[in-house]
């Protein structure tokens, strides 16, 4: 018996030191990543970024760090991707729609009331069809390695609660740098304004819009309830998030870099995830308790704010993206199932 035992001990230990030895072993060069995002660093965009370089720094035994840069403090998502293209900085998280400058079939994400919860998000964006829309960047210098959670968006403004279709009539609602944003709008009867994250705040508060739309974490964690009065849930897109990476930098990685970083990445899209869900959760509260007054939008509207969108569905499928969005449906009825 105490031999068995001592053997098991032994067993452990040698692979336990086997386990440190190829740690030690692994290809991990000092390196310095410039991670940018655009919302606070008290945001779950930036716990997650955290969680990220904490987890990446454990894996290389602090060889390889991240270094997060909030608040767009790097530039907007659009000026972050040039950079990563041009190799001017190593890694960023944003919004999927600003990615339509680059890989126009991202807009397939934008099209109103596709998913109708969190679990067939994940489903289709962590299997075939998300990884292969995010393998259409490499061409172009980036490297997508996962999808986070941004959200349900829903909406918020000065002017009155949005109960229907026609409260939208001209309000002047900022949106993404995205066409389907504008031509969904638009044809809700809002006017779209298209402006980037990093100049929204200021634009509400000034009144250069009256309205905005984002999931509830977003209008707590960027404190839009100081500039906004009405929050209206409509859902009415599920907004994801990409981790990218300069291609012309990852090129330059080892293959156990290249593994421990996309190891990172997943660890932190479970993370955040989680942790986004709960603040979920919590935020209409909060933002109630802010002063905002909520209402939900009944289902009958958003049945017709759906059948109100159709021309942007049209137009993006015939703007070359009907291959892409019927894949994107035939993924999302699979998962249904
Ligand atoms: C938006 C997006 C943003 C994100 C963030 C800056 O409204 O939802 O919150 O792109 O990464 O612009």
């Amino acid at each position: 018996k105490y031999l068995v035992k001592s053997l098991v001990m032994a067993l452990a230990a040698a692979s336990l030191a086997s386990a440190a030895g190829s740690a030690v072993a692994a290809d991990f060069k000092p390196r310095i990543i410039r991670f940018g995002y655009g919302l606070s660093e008290d945001s779950n965009q930036g716990r997650a970024v955290k969680f990220f370089a904490e987890d990446l720094a454990k894996r290389t035994g602090n060889k390889v760090k991240a270094k997060g840069f909030g608040n767009a403090s790097l530039g907007s998502d659009i000026q972050m991707q040039n950079a990563l293209i041009g190799g001017a900085q190593e890694m960023m998280v944003g919004s999927t729609a600003t990615l339509v400058g680059i890989v126009k079939d991202f807009g397939v994400y934008d099209l109103p009331f596709l998913f109708n919860n969190e679990a067939e998000a994940d489903a289709v964006l962590d299997g075939p069809f998300g990884q292969k829309l995010a393998a259409k960047l490499q061409e172009k210098g980036l490297v997508g390695l996962v999808y986070w959670e941004n959200g349900f968006r829903n909406l918020t403004n000065t002017k009155r609660p949005v109960a229907k279709l026609e409260d939208m009539q001209g309000v002047k609602l900022r949106v993404m740098q995205n066409p389907v944003y504008i031509d969904m709008f638009n044809s809700f009867g809002a006017n779209a304004v298209p402006l980037p994250f990093s100049e929204l705040f200021t634009a509400l508060e000034t009144k250069t819009v009256d309205g905005q739309e984002n999931p509830v974490t977003t209008i707590e964690s960027s404190k839009f309830y100081e500039v906004q009065k009405y929050l209206s849930i409509t859902k009415h897109v599920y907004s994801p998030w990409i981790i990218l990476a300069s291609k012309k930098w990852w090129d330059g990685l080892s293959a156990d870099e290249k593994r421990v970083l996309q190891e990172s990445a997943v660890a932190s899209r479970d993370f955040e995830r989680k942790d986004t869900r709960a603040a979920a959760g919590k935020a209409i509260d909060t933002l109630k308790g802010k002063g905002m007054q909520v209402n939900v939008v009944a289902d009958a509207e958003l049945a017709r704010m759906r059948e109100k969108a159709k021309p942007a569905f049209d137009k993006f499928a015939a703007d070359g993206g009907a291959e892409v969005l019927k894949e994107l449906q035939g993924e999302i009825a699979k998962v249904r199932k």
